[in-house]
């Protein structure tokens, strides 16, 4: 079903309806003059306006006030959650398979809609590190020809909470304590598992966040999910639920917590920076869009709700369709325009696509807009360029701060006689809008459905799915948050909850604690319970060892998610050398590493250029100072026996490949290169030569070494050595 897609320069690629709607608000200074805002130009923007050259300021100084009231002005709040952002322009081209499934223009056959995403983390502040262990927002805006439609969706597939009554709840735990504003973007502290050790509804995605989907490679290699179930609709009124997946097309990958450690010293905007260089060098990051699709008469076919969004499909129970295709063309022109004051909204829908009964999405709905309305400070940031429809907008809303449109005409109501009754309603036909009708026969309530009342299935589900690499991740996660938690109360009421979702789980984080796991004798687990409800209707029974597993919720190599994806592309290699490498040998495992898509840049011991044991010369990227091994994907020495003798004697350059090999990196060297592998063979890396992974040739010939350390880097980290190392699992 997929459409060929003709040979298209940058420039095409990059164009769509959207990126010329917003042609006129552009703004380009090159060659103009400098002026107020009202256009006159000013001769001197250096001195203000005085009594004397020595004297007071003058009030008549209007540029003076102009320019500092804008400046003191320039701040708008910060998001409450998903402060730190980074974004870019592209398409989404429909495959036109899902014409049975829904009736949205977007999804016909040889449609190409363009979109705007914003990918964000969720805890810390807008100057935050990209590594945070954390949630990653994954917000798409698609400018469809019937308006806005937001999917504004997570890399994890399941929620915290279940009702949206205790969003404000969750976050207060999660962001930093208010008496002392610290920690910033972390979970590791008292009143996150404060909340996490009373709240069981929250263990499985906590086991999600412990994981290393928390700590993704870059934005380019995470999966997206609208995590609620929503409901699509076709042009005969049939409707069916629905759960959104994105599929990165290079795979799901991630780095380890060491190194996301590190590159949040190193490059706090790591993956705003790859996700910028990437669109820029033309390696446009690309997702399938897809679909688990449910049929009315199958909603309660399942041992948990649909409507619970702690739980997901396994995919093996419904498998994803692909639908569609995005590609991100083009960087914002402008953060705070574009990235800063997109605003996204799951109410923001098409025809064809309706909500679910889902109680977290029920109270989303209210929650986007209001926010707006502080955030970008009134009611028509629908007007804000990077918000506006592509489809034309017709109301009789009017007024409010900062209106933009210039409505005209005497009439702004309806329905009306003296304009002939327009703007007027569509019918269905004519792309109107409608809900689907839903037989509503209830009471009243405040209660939590008996079906949301088990916490720890799904959770054991995700820990069974992991592999034993996986798992020991978890583990060790746990570990470093349960360490940074002050109080025990907290921390062992988690090891309780835990032991609920699998009791080895919490032995082993235990361990690491240098405790032992408290009995849950007594103690009532889920201690959100209303004041006047029986609390045993709020208690989930443990999971039993018996949910089975989900191979795609794994992130190896072979999993399915992973599987096929195998490639090199955008893949970052630091080439170790310095003077006296071989650079002809350098120069060919560039070629073949490019030709691949990977990029390759040279680490030396000085910055400029290092000349060759021919006397060629060539170009170097960093040294050892400026960069880490925790920002490449994979190392490789390069030959040339002065070059490697330099390189052992610099404590930088052996440290950079033990960190290599401990984050269990594809490493490569030729002749002798090898001596600097041995040279950071020290403190459990003793086989480095033989270890899984690393791949070394007697020979200077890069062809020799070439293809395996390519395939090498297919596999993206050799994680076995990681577990053969660990004394204390
Ligand atoms: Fe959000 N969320 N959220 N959220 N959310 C916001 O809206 C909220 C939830 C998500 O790049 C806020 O504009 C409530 C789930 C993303 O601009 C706010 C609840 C999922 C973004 C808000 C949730 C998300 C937000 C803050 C529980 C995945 C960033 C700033 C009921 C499906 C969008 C803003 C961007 C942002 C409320 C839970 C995704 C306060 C009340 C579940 C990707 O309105």
């Amino acid at each position: 079903m997929k459409k060929p897609v003709a040979k298209q320069t940058h420039e095409d690629v990059a164009r769509t309806a959207k990126t010329n709607e917003l042609a006129p608000n552009r703004e380009d200074s090159y060659g103009q003059f400098l002026t107020t805002n009202q256009g006159l130009r000013i001769s001197d923007d250096q001195n203000s306006l005085k009594a004397g050259e020595r004297g007071p300021t003058l009030l008549e100084d209007f540029h003076f006030r102009e320019k500092m009231t804008h400046f003191d002005h320039e701040r708008i709040p910060e998001r409450v959650v998903h402060a730190r952002g980074a974004a870019a322009h592209g398409v989404f081209e429909a495959y036109g398979n899902a014409t049975e499934l829904t009736k949205a223009g977007f999804l016909q056959p040889g449609v190409t809609t363009p979109v705007f995403l914003r990918f964000s983390t969720v805890a810390g502040s807008k100057g935050s590190s990209d590594l945070a262990r954390d949630v990653r927002g994954f917000a798409v805006k698609f400018y469809t020809e019937e308006g806005v439609f937001d999917l504004v969706g997570n890399n994890i597939p399941v929620f915290f909470i279940q009702d949206a009554l205790k969003f404000p709840d969750f976050v207060h735990a999660v962001k930093p304590e208010p008496h002392n504003e610290i920690p910033q973007a972390a979970s590791a502290h008292d009143t996150f598992y404060d909340f996490i050790s009373i709240n069981p509804e929250t263990m499985h995605m906590l086991l999600w966040v412990m994981s290393d989907r928390a700590l993704p490679r870059s934005y380019r290699m995470m999966e997206g999910f609208g995590v609620h179930t929503f409901r699509f609709v076709n042009a005969e009124g049939k409707w069916r639920f629905v759960k959104f997946h994105w599929k990165p097309l290079l795979g799901t990958h991630s780095v380890a917590w060491e190194e996301a450690q590190q590159i949040s010293g190193k490059d706090p905007d790591f993956h705003r920076r790859d996700l910028w260089n990437s669109i820029e060098m033309g390696a446009y990051p690309e997702w399938e869009l897809g679909v688990q699709v449910v049929e009315e008469e199958d909603e309660h076919s399942f041992d948990f709700d649909l409507l619970d969004s702690t739980k997901l499909i396994p995919e093996e129970l419904v498998p994803v369709q692909a639908i569609g295709k995005m590609t991100l063309t083009r960087n914002p022109d402008n953060y705070f325009a574009e990235t800063e004051q997109v605003a996204y909204h799951l109410g923001h829908v098409v025809p064809g696509i309706d909500f679910s009964n889902d109680p977290l999405l029920q109270g989303r709905l209210f929650s986007y807009t209001d926010t707006q309305l502080k955030r970008l400070g009134g009611p028509n940031f629908h007007e804000i360029p990077i918000n506006r429809s592509i489809a034309p907008v017709h109301n009789g809303q009017r007024d409010g701060h900062m209106r933009q449109t210039i409505n005209k005409g005497q009439v702004s109501y309806g329905p009306n006689l003296l304009n002939d009754n327009f703007p007027q309603q569509a019918k269905a036909s004519e792309g109107g809008y409608s809900t689907v009708p839903e037989p509503v026969a209830a009471f009243k309530v405040r209660k939590r459905s008996k079906s949301f009342i088990d916490f720890y299935s799904q959770a054991r589900l995700f820990w069974n799915s992991q592999t034993e690499i996986e798992k020991l991740h978890i583990v060790k996660a746990l570990r470093f948050e349960l360490s940074h938690v002050q109080k025990d109360l907290p921390r062992e009421r988690t090891l309780v909850q835990l032991a609920q979702v699998a009791p080895e789980l919490a032995e082993r984080v235990a361990a690491g604690l240098g405790v032992a796991v408290p009995s849950a004798e007594g103690l009532q687990l889920n201690l959100a319970v209303p004041a006047d409800a029986n609390p045993a209707d709020y208690q989930s029974a443990p999971a039993t060892g018996q949910e089975g597993s989900s191979p795609a919720l794994s992130m190896a190599p072979d999993s399915p998610i992973n599987a096929g994806k195998a490639s090199i592309k955008t893949r970052h290699v630091a080439v170790l050398a310095t003077d006296g490498a071989d650079v002809p040998a350098i120069a060919e495992l560039v070629r073949t590493l490019m030709d691949q898509g990977a990029q390759a840049q040279i680490v030396a011991t000085h910055l400029g250029s290092i000349k060759g044991e021919g006397g060629q010369s060539l170009l170097v990227n960093h040294t050892f100072q400026s960069t880490s091994s925790a920002l490449f994907d994979a190392v490789y020495v390069a030959s040339g026996a002065a070059s490697v003798t330099a390189l052992t004697q610099e404590p930088d350059a052996v440290r950079f490949v033990h960190e290599a090999f401990r984050h269990c990196k594809p490493i490569g060297a030729s002749e002798a290169g090898v001596a600097l592998l041995k040279a950071a063979a020290y403190a459990g890396a003793e086989d480095i030569l033989s270890a899984p992974g690393v791949v070394v040739s007697e020979s200077t010939k890069v062809g020799s070494l070439a293809p395996a350390f390519i395939e090498a880097m297919k596999q993206h980290r050799f994680w076995q050595r990681e577990l053969a190392a660990t004394r204390n699992p």
